[in-house]
């Protein structure tokens, strides 16, 4: 058997019932090949097995008073998977979905983005199973409070840095620093993703699905091709959705759809985004009412979902940009992309495709951005963010704009390098997988056995 086989059946008996994390190793696996032929002392050094085990897992309680008076119980994690190339880094996700198996794919996939991403960031991941939906600010505030009473003392901004992912935003990042300051009695960039006001980043915010958006242009200027009159289809109605969405508009293309927990808005004449921020951002409200508030707008609710599809895939588009959640794009919708003509798949979220409608979109040749690599505008302007707290400066929001862009365009150069070195041109879930896994390897051996 192969190495790589190997170490993914060691991983499946010392890691039982972690599908997701399991799912996202093999996949980055399958693309070392090559890699590990041409260099042995991978294997002699064993950095696989190394780098698919975490330096660190924090699992905590985490209590606290619901507004009826009533004390819930939540599971933290803090997964510090890799040191290696800098502080751990890594957003914070607040969702009932939650546990240990999707937190450590999404640190095992930070790992590489990071790398990617050529600024000195570890990786690693965190959150909780709670759920802030239906909860009151109170609520969240006391949740956020109980949670870093933990977390607080497991990170710095020399040694980890959370961030937001989905479920945590702003007032959550907010609640977050003002009890680690509380605790600790310092004000430092210990996570990123605050309000410019008190130590944020211009930019931050927008930088996922700006950088998306940068990253889909990289891939069609590739191709002789750009994003101007291009009909998008964009899933999701976070953070990186509204982003994508705006900077999709501003640069002239057309995004027609966006999706959440209650049902798909497929919306002919372009997303109206000012609506949208307000029914999602302001309201917190389900789509449905964007739709009752534009007549000409269509609303499916998941009700009426075809069982194993998702009809946001099902409206012809020449983009497509999934910026939801894991596996929300099945082999069935990949079918249909693939053959409504879409040329294009630009991943926003992490892992949004399932293994076998990866492969289909990647047998079509159409072009392919895996999101450890278009998401990863996100990640980096955390970084910048870290930089301007670390010096006690803020940058204006055309600075960070141009490093973004430029961030963006020197990941897409390295994952296409990397994949025509070796032998797969064009492959950039390839090329992402071997660019950032060599980058940390190498500092791995250079670093001693640890
Ligand atoms: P948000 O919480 O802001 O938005 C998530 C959106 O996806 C919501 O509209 C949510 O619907 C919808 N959604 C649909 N199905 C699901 C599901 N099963 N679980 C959770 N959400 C669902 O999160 P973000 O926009 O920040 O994150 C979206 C994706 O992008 C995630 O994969 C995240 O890991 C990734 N990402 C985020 C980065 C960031 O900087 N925030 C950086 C890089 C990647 P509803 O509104 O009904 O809840
Ligand atoms: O998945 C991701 O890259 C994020 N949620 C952002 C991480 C960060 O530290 O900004």
């Amino acid at each position: 058997m192969s190495y790589t086989e190997d170490t993914l059946n060691a991983l499946r008996r010392t890691s039982p019932a972690q599908d997701e994390f399991f799912q996202a190793v093999r996949e980055v696996l399958a693309s070392l090949g090559p890699l590990l032929d041409s260099h042995p002392r991978y294997r002699k050094e064993r950095v696989i097995e190394r780098i698919v085990e975490p330096e660190r897992q924090i699992l905590f309680r985490v209590a606290w008073v619901d507004d009826e008076g009533t004390v819930q119980v939540n599971k933290g994690y803090r997964v510090q998977f890799s040191s290696t190339l800098g502080p751990v880094k890594g957003g914070l996700r607040f969702h009932p979905s939650v546990n240990g198996g999707v937190i450590k794919f999404l640190g095992f996939e930070q790992i590489l983005k990071n790398a990617l991403t050529g600024l000195p960031l570890g990786g690693g991941k965190g959150g909780a199973n709670f759920d802030p939906k239906g909860r009151s600010d109170q609520e969240v505030m006391r949740f956020c409070q109980a949670f870093m009473t933990e977390l607080f003392r497991h990170v710095g901004p020399t040694v980890d840095v959370p961030a937001g992912d989905i479920g945590v935003g702003a007032r959550e990042i907010g609640y977050l620093f003002g009890q680690y300051k509380r605790l600790t009695g310092r004000f430092d960039g210990v996570i990123t993703g605050k309000r410019a006001s008190w130590g944020g980043s211009l930019g931050r915010k927008e930088a996922t699905g700006y950088g998306c958006v940068y990253f889909a242009e990289e891939l069609l200027r590739a191709r002789g091709d750009g994003l101007e009159g291009k009909r998008c289809a964009v899933s999701g109605a976070g953070n990186v959705a509204v982003h994508t969405v705006e900077r999709l508009r501003s640069m002239g293309a057309k995004p027609v759809t966006v999706t959440d927990t209650t049902g798909t808005i497929h919306h002919e004449r372009g997303i109206d985004l000012d609506l949208l921020v307000e029914v999602k951002e302001m309201r917190r409200a389900g789509l449905a009412e964007y739709a009752r508030e534009r007549g000409d707008a269509r609303f499916i609710p998941v009700e009426e979902y075809p069982e194993g599809e998702h009809p946001v895939w099902s409206v012809p588009c020449d983009v497509a940009f999934p910026c939801a959640t894991q596996n929300e794009l099945t082999l069935a919708d990949a079918r249909t992309l693939v053959s409504s003509g879409c040329e294009c798949v630009c991943e926003g979220a992490n892992m949004p495709a399932t293994p076998d409608a990866m492969a289909h979109l990647m047998n079509a040749k159409l072009a392919y951005g895996p999101g450890k690599a278009a998401n990863a505008g996100g990640v980096a302007t955390s970084q910048l963010e870290m930089s301007q707290n670390a010096s006690m400066q803020q940058w204006g929001l055309e600075e960070v704009d141009r490093r973004l862009r430029e961030i963006m365009a020197n990941i897409h150069r390295s994952v296409e390098e990397a994949a025509a070195e070796f032998g797969e041109p064009g492959n950039l879930v390839f090329g992402a997988n071997i660019a950032g896994f060599r980058k940390v390897a190498d500092a791995m051996i250079e670093q001693g056995i640890h």
